[in-house]
């Protein structure tokens, strides 16, 4: 009884740490889907992600050959040159309609989180590809957009990138975007995760 009671017993610096949770990211894995777009949803509005190019001419597909986790990831094709670029957004349009955003884009203001993926890149030339974070308010207002990393360029195999962030005190959910701007090559992503720190003083 001692020993079962001793170890119900959180100790004192477990509470208190920032312990990361993970949170999933709906088909962050990629593992669900097929098909290609240049534009709207990726095969399936189910299947979460969606295409918005400004310029130039990209496509966006489920590839089953070239994976980080499982067997698939997002493919990225790209053509785009000069001021071009082209996204891929989590939850919604490049316009942020967030009554479409996938509940798992809900996120708690003040709190920490960390957002990370993997990236495997080929012969991009350009300025490049990253991921791109949109903190929108409670009516899909932006609040503040940054970059989770510099872009990406070259022949990469696949890279783990990530950022930590506190939330802004408006902020009820987040968009991700697999963003490429101005470059040619082909990028892949795959395992695009949300984590956050709920014991975190913030
Ligand atoms: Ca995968």
């Amino acid at each position: 009884m001692a020993r079962n009671a001793a170890e119900a017993r959180t100790p004192a610096v477990a509470r208190n740490a920032a312990v990361f949770r993970s949170g999933p990211v709906r088909n962050g894995n990629f593992e669900t889907g097929t098909g290609s777009a240049s534009s709207g949803w990726i095969g399936s509005i189910n299947n979460g992600w969606s295409v918005g190019i400004s310029s130039g001419t990209a496509t966006a597909s489920y590839d089953n050959t070239v994976s980080h986790s499982g067997s698939q990831s997002m493919k990225y094709n790209s053509t785009v040159s000069g001021t071009g670029s082209i996204s891929i957004t989590a939850g919604g349009t490049i316009a942020g309609n967030i009554t479409d955003a996938p509940k798992a884009l809900h996120v708690i203001a003040g709190q920490q989180y960390k957002f990370s993926y993997w990236l495997k890149t080929d012969s991009i030339v350009g300025v490049g590809t990253r991921m791109y974070v949109w903190e929108r308010n409670a009516t899909g207002g932006a609040v503040v957009e940054y970059a989770v990393n510099t872009e990406v360029t070259g022949t990469n195999d696949w890279q783990y990138l990530s950022k930590t962030v506190t939330m802004n005190a408006n902020t009820k959910w987040v968009l991700f975007i697999l963003q490429s701007a101005a470059m040619t090559g082909t990028a892949w992503f795959d395992d695009i995760s949300l984590i956050t720190a709920r014991n975190a003083v913030v």
